[in-house]
């Protein structure tokens, strides 16, 4: 990154941090070890990016507002990840951002590249159905990885990336954030979030894994059509302000990262037992609808490949890999 850059990034950060109050121009200029022309000449190229930055002789800058727009410099100045986010691809109008991160993972894209866009044409929930994603108000994120480990146990990950989105939510919001099994996020049991993980692999090697997640940032309940499969919600809606996608964005891939770590160096029980913890199905009575067949029964625990483990009678479990539940309350 550009020594100009990289001032631009730490004048935000400061900003941020005193939240909304005015920063004096010595301050910046102390904290920056430049002229206070200098720190006046970067609050100009801000502005010129779209941030909001209002100025007063006697108390210096306030930061307003931030540009509602997702960027690679905005990004790659708020990250602070080892792996993912190395390289990340925005679009803005695409028909899945999992469709070109296989693409990208078929042609050799490394490890942890991150594609993002703005808009879906065709985004991808699980069994074919369809994610709804209007521009701009949004996040829809994929991330390609390599890990080294067998197909049977890939569920983990989107266990991880579940893990990593509701404690991103939670941290930039202060909301409630429950993973509901096997792949879904919940705020005040309504839908906010979904991932969808693909996969390329042969019998006993990954080849290479796409985490695909969308949330719903600031996106109206009115935009949400009422015939979904459960209540949805944006963080906007249970927030009742506009909150900063970029947030929202680092906080996820920051956590994704440290998981992926732990993952790699502690092995699959550092996610599961983080999964547990952050799961609201768990304990609850639930039905299960499979292909010809509907069981009720009370989630008792996930097993290490994801599959939830449903009591059905007092000798009797079924572990259960994919399909969809209901909470009976
Ligand atoms: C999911 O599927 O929840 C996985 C969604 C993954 C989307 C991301 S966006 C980035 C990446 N690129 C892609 O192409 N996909 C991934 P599933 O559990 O099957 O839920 C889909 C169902 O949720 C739909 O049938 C609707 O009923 C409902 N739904 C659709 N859009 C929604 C939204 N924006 N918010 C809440 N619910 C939605």
């Amino acid at each position: 990154m550009k020594q100009t850059e990289r001032i631009d990034g730490r004048i935000i950060d400061i900003f941020k941090k005193s939240k909304g109050e005015f920063v004096s121009g010595q301050t910046l200029s102390n904290m920056m070890k430049v002229t206070r022309t200098a720190v006046w000449k970067h609050i100009e190229r801000l502005r010129r990016e779209g941030y909001i930055i209002v100025s007063t002789p006697s108390k210096g800058y306030r930061l307003i507002d931030v540009p509602d727009r997702l960027s690679v410099p905005e990004i790659k100045r708020t990250i602070k990840t080892r792996l993912i986010g190395e390289e990340v691809l925005i679009f803005d109008e695409v028909d899945s951002t999992n469709q070109i991160a296989m693409e990208m993972g078929a042609k050799g894209g490394e490890d942890g590249l991150v594609v993002i866009a703005e808009s879906q044409l065709h985004g991808k929930g699980r069994l074919g159905r369809t994610w709804i994603s209007p521009k701009g108000v949004n996040l829809y994120v994929s991330v390609l990885l390599r890990p080294e480990f067998s197909p049977h146990q890939a569920s983990v990950l989107t266990m991880m990336a579940s893990v990593a989105a509701a404690a991103a939510i939670s941290k930039t919001t202060g909301l409630d954030a429950k993973i509901k099994w096997p792949n879904d996020i919940l705020v005040e049991q309504k839908k906010v979030s979904g991932i969808l993980t693909e996969m390329n692999a042969e019998e006993e090697k990954i080849n290479y894994v796409v985490i695909g997640i969308g949330i719903n940032v600031n996106m109206k309940k009115e935009d949400l059509p009422g015939n979904l499969r459960m209540p949805a919600t944006s963080l906007m809606e249970s927030l009742g302000r506009r909150v900063d996608r970029i947030e929202v964005l680092c906080a996820f891939l920051e956590s994704l990262d440290s998981n992926y770590e732990d993952l790699k160096n502690r092995g699959i029980m550092s996610i599961v037992q983080k999964w547990r913890m952050l799961c609201s199905t768990l304990n609850k009575r639930i039905k299960v609808v499979l292909p010809g067949e509907v069981i009720e029964g009370v989630a008792e625990d996930i097993t290490l490949e994801g599959g939830l483990v449903v009591r059905i009678g007092e000798e009797l479990t079924k572990v259960i890999y994919a399909g969809d539940i209901s909470v009976l309350g």
